[in-house]
């Protein structure tokens, strides 16, 4: 038991404060997000990782098989949130698409214009919880806009997270009430063009 790996996940620190996306995401939902959303499901994760890790030094598969659900949800949902705070700037400070990134997404959608009415028409639409993203898929070698449920993790469709927006109600409902296309609208204020830029130059290698 003493060398049985233990594995504690963390709850990433913000890169700015509370206010710091106003007024396209207010503070009060920056907050409860991540202090009680994002925190919960790094805590959650951590629970079922010690059961499962105790189910494994039990060689109960049936118990290990149980926890996999639970894991998938509390590790996307923390997979997901610190990509999330991540992309995100303040209005004015993120920048704009360029580079290597800003070809490929011209080639794969036609132009910039049309891969932002393309990935807001898939985030408004997604049904329920979920998520948006855009992803590079290695075996095609191209951008590819997916929409996820819940808290699954875009790996899930074999695509490598560039750019993604949260459409949980409790990213938006306490602002924009059922808006959500105003939500998906305003978010282009605050992407962080560098940050995503770097997940793609990482994504291509
Ligand atoms: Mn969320």
């Amino acid at each position: 038991m003493t060398n049985m790996a233990k594995t504690s996940y963390q709850l990433p620190e913000l890169p700015y404060a509370f206010d710091a996306l106003e007024p396209v995401i207010s503070a009060e939902i920056m907050q409860v997000h991540y202090e009680k959303h994002h925190k919960t499901y790094v805590a959650n994760l951590n629970a079922a990782l010690e059961k499962y890790h105790e189910a494994e030094s039990k060689n109960d598969v049936a118990a290990m098989i149980a926890l996999q659900q639970v894991i998938k949800f509390n590790g996307g949902g923390h997979i997901n949130h610190s990509i999330f705070w991540t992309i995100l700037a303040p209005v004015g400070h993120g920048g704009g698409p360029s580079g290597e990134l800003m070809e490929m997404l011209e080639r794969d959608f036609s132009s910039f214009d049309q891969f932002k009415e393309k990935f807001s028409s898939a985030a408004v639409g997604v049904q329920g919880s979920g998520w948006a993203w855009l992803g590079y898929s290695k075996a095609m070698k191209r951008l590819e806009i997916a929409t996820c449920s819940n808290q699954d993790p875009l790996s899930t469709q074999g695509l490598i997270p560039v750019l993604g927006v949260d459409v949980w109600e409790h990213a938006y409902y306490l602002q924009y009430k059922n808006m959500r296309a105003d939500y998906v609208k305003a978010i282009w204020q605050i992407f962080h063009w560098p940050n995503i830029e770097a997940r793609f130059a990482k994504a291509i290698i």
